[in-house]
């Protein structure tokens, strides 16, 4: 059987192990939402992962919803991302960035002119999100038009050919944790009666079409997709049926050929069995390679892809306080404790200043 430790080819990506770096969300973009000097450091440290798959990007600025998170649609955010990829190429490892649209969860100060955030409701969420003036409740949304809905999609493909500009080897479109395109899927926030609202059908339409205008333009072997069915994260909510919901969209994107799906089991950072839900099941459904996240630990890990449930695992946590990982998992090392005040916003300390074991050996 395949180990942790094996290289794997998914999709036309060829990975030198089947540990990937989760995307991790960390507010140190520079202004104008460009990666800073310190993102480059940061990626470069952590490149003997299979894969780092980046902090959520946005695709436009209407994607935005926290404050110092990067963009992926000007110019000078691709020559920000262009020398976090040269860097992490330079030392061997691939990395894809992760596409990000928040829809609702934003709040007007971070919004074009000040302008509500986009949905598929108008319905607020009942959760907060942090700005400049710190932790405040999200606004009130404002539901998209069935012709506005075009040029989301459309922010996604353009997103995707800057990725490839900006040099990554891939993309993953996140699909998960109550953000947009889960605005869309889950019948507890999509309350729209026209061709995206309603049957499990309409309300995976958008998820299915940004698939299709992503992979159309860079590849279906350079895109994933992140999902998390049953979180509920950012006010998500529980759908009526989520195991028909997701089956439903994986098997419409079939025809893409995707590299993998990335699937958060349970609660995102928190309970694994949260809610019942078949992850095998979904599987099924999809022919690429299986990608497991949420609170994977060695031993899980090393079973997971040993007895096949899983081709790889996506770390979060464990990669912020341990740049090494990696080696770590190979050699059974302790992993360094997490500074959990430094998660969020901040500079160096908590981001690029975590030992390798090396550092550790001679210190
Ligand atoms: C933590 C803080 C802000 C955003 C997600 C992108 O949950 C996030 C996120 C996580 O997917």
């Amino acid at each position: 059987m395949p180990a942790l430790f094996d290289p794997i080819r998914i999709g036309d990506l060829d990975l030198a192990n089947r540990i990937v770096m989760a995307p991790l969300t960390r507010n140190r973009a520079g202004p104008r939402q460009v990666p800073s000097d310190l993102a480059v450091e940061y990626y470069r440290q952590r490149a003997s992962a299979g894969l780092i798959i980046t902090e959520a990007s946005q695709v436009s600025p209407e994607g935005q919803g926290y404050i110092d998170t990067p963009g992926i649609y000007t110019a000078e955010q691709v020559a920000g991302w262009r020398r976090v990829t040269d860097a992490v190429h330079a030392e061997g490892g691939r990395i894809a960035v992760q596409l990000w649209h928040v829809g609702r969860i934003s709040h007007v100060c971070l919004q074009p002119n000040g302008q509500a955030p986009v949905s598929s409701t108008a319905r607020r969420a009942e959760t907060k999100t942090f700005t400049r003036d710190g932790f405040v409740p999200v606004s009130s949304p404002r539901a998209l038009s069935t012709d506005e809905i075009p040029a989301v999609v459309a922010s996604y493909r353009d997103a995707a050919r800057r990725a490839m500009d900006a040099g990554f080897d891939g993309v993953e479109v996140h699909g998960a944790n109550g953000y947009l395109i889960e605005q869309f899927l889950r019948d507890s926030i999509n309350d729209r009666t026209d061709e995206y609202g309603g049957t499990i059908g309409n309300r995976a339409r958008l998820l299915v079409e940004v698939m299709q205008a992503v992979a159309g333009a860079i590849g279906g072997g350079r895109t994933g997709l992140r999902v998390s069915p049953v979180t509920p994260s950012n006010d998500a909510g529980q759908d009526s049926d989520p195991q028909a919901l997701f089956e439903h969209a994986l098997g419409e994107l079939a025809p893409l050929r995707l590299a993998f799906v990335e699937v958060v089991e349970g609660e995102t950072a928190g309970a694994r069995d949260f809610a019942p839900f078949d992850y095998a099941a979904l599987r099924r459904r999809f022919d690429g390679a299986w990608m497991v996240n949420n609170g994977y630990r060695r031993p899980m890990a090393l079973e997971a892809v040993a007895s096949g449930a899983a081709d790889l695992v996506s770390f979060g946590r464990p990669f912020i306080g341990n740049p090494d990982l990696v080696r770590r998992l190979r050699e059974n090392a302790p992993l360094n404790a997490l500074d959990t005040s430094t998660l969020y916003g901040g500079g160096a300390r908590g981001y690029i200043d975590y030992p390798t074991l090396d550092l550790q050996a001679t210190a």
